[in-house]
This record gives C-alpha cells, sequence and structure tokens, in this order.
C-alpha cells in the first residue's frame, strides 16, 4: 500500500520593518509563486513571552534583548507554507542572515541594509520548524488542502 508522506511545512514570520516598509504583500508573492503552499496566516502583534521562546537559542547572544524588543515592536505576519523541500527553499528565498551580504533576487538581499532588520524570519531546519510551528499555531489555525494547480507543478 501507498502511504502518502506528510508534506513539509516551514514557519515564516515577516518582521515589524517588512509590514512598516509595505512589504508584505511582494514577500508573500515570492513563495505563492515559487509554487509552494499557505497553510496557515495570521497578522498579530507579538508577546514578550512569545518573542523570548522563539529567540530561545540565541538567549546568551549580546543581541538577544534588541531581537525581543524589535519583534515585540510592531505588528507581524506569521505564516506556514508547505511544500517539498520548502524549510531549504524558503531561507534561499529570503537570503544570507546579513543584507549586504544577501545575493540580490533573495528578499533580504532585494530589500535590506541591516542584519537586525532583515524582514523575515524562516525556520532553518525541518526540526525547528516543527518547533516554531507550535509555538506560533494552534492545529486548528492551519488548513490542509490541495490546491488546483498542483497537477502544473508536479509530475
Ligand atoms: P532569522 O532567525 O531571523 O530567520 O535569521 P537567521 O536564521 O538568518 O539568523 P540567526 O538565527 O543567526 O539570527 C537571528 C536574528 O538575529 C539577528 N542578528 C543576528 C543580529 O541582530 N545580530 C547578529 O549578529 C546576528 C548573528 C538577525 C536575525
Amino acid at each position: 500500500m501507498l502511504l502518502e508522506t506528510a508534506l513539509e511545512r516551514t514557519f515564516l514570520a515577516i518582521k515589524p520593518d517588512g509590514v512598516q516598509r509595505g512589504l508584505v504583500g511582494e514577500i508573500i508573492r515570492r513563495f505563492e509563486t515559487k509554487g509552494f503552499t499557505l497553510v496557515g496566516l495570521k497578522f498579530m502583534s507579538v508577546s514578550k513571552e512569545l518573542a523570548e521562546q522563539h529567540y530561545d537559542v540565541h538567549r546568551e547572544r549580546p543581541f538577544f534583548a534588541g531581537l525581543v524588543e524589535f519583534i515585540t515592536s510592531g505588528p507581524v505576519v506569521a505564516m506556514v507554507w508547505e511544500g517539498e523541500g520548502v524549510v531549504a527553499s524558503a531561507r534561499k528565498i529570503i537570503g544570507a542572515t546579513n543584507p549586504l551580504t544577501s545575493e540580490p533576487g533573495t528578499i533580504r538581499g532585494d530589500f535590506g541594509i541591516n542584519i537586525g532588520r532583515n524582514l523575515i524570519h524562516g525556520s532553518d531546519a525541518i526540526e525547528t520548524a516543527q518547533r516554531e510551528i507550535k509555538l506560533w499555531f494552534k492545529d486548528d489555525e492551519l488548513v490542509s488542502w490541495t490546491p488546483h494547480l498542483t497537477p502544473w507543478l508536479k509530475e
């Protein structure tokens, strides 16, 4: 019997600078036109508790307080995207952490100049994505669906 494998999912968040600069549509467009599937989306304020949990791996780093302060400073667009290889591919679409060295054509490379204003977060591994999706979304906030264009994207 052929078992259907669960499709990979990643967590992406447009940070307050991306929202304030009017880049929400442009950023979402890049994942949509690539062919990934949106399965979760919310426009929200981030609490200090959520920010601290999200950036827990950076707790001991000197920039931790600044990270938490920034992500809680204005609205954020939290998203879950689905598709084969979406975790690594989304990181490529986003570009290197420091926008000054991100390749042109990436989100950070096209729109940013400063590491503390790098527009968007993307999970860095499948396990991280699973943790972050659980942290940011309740199960019933995620929608499983099959886009009609799937046969035009995959053999
Ligand atoms: P995120 O997590 O936002 O997708 O970014 P990256 O995965 O690309 O990079 P990261 O986890 O190493 O850094 C998290 C976040 O911290 C900011 N930062 C990072 C900073 O302000 N100063 C620094 O020196 C570093 C390394 C940028 C992204």
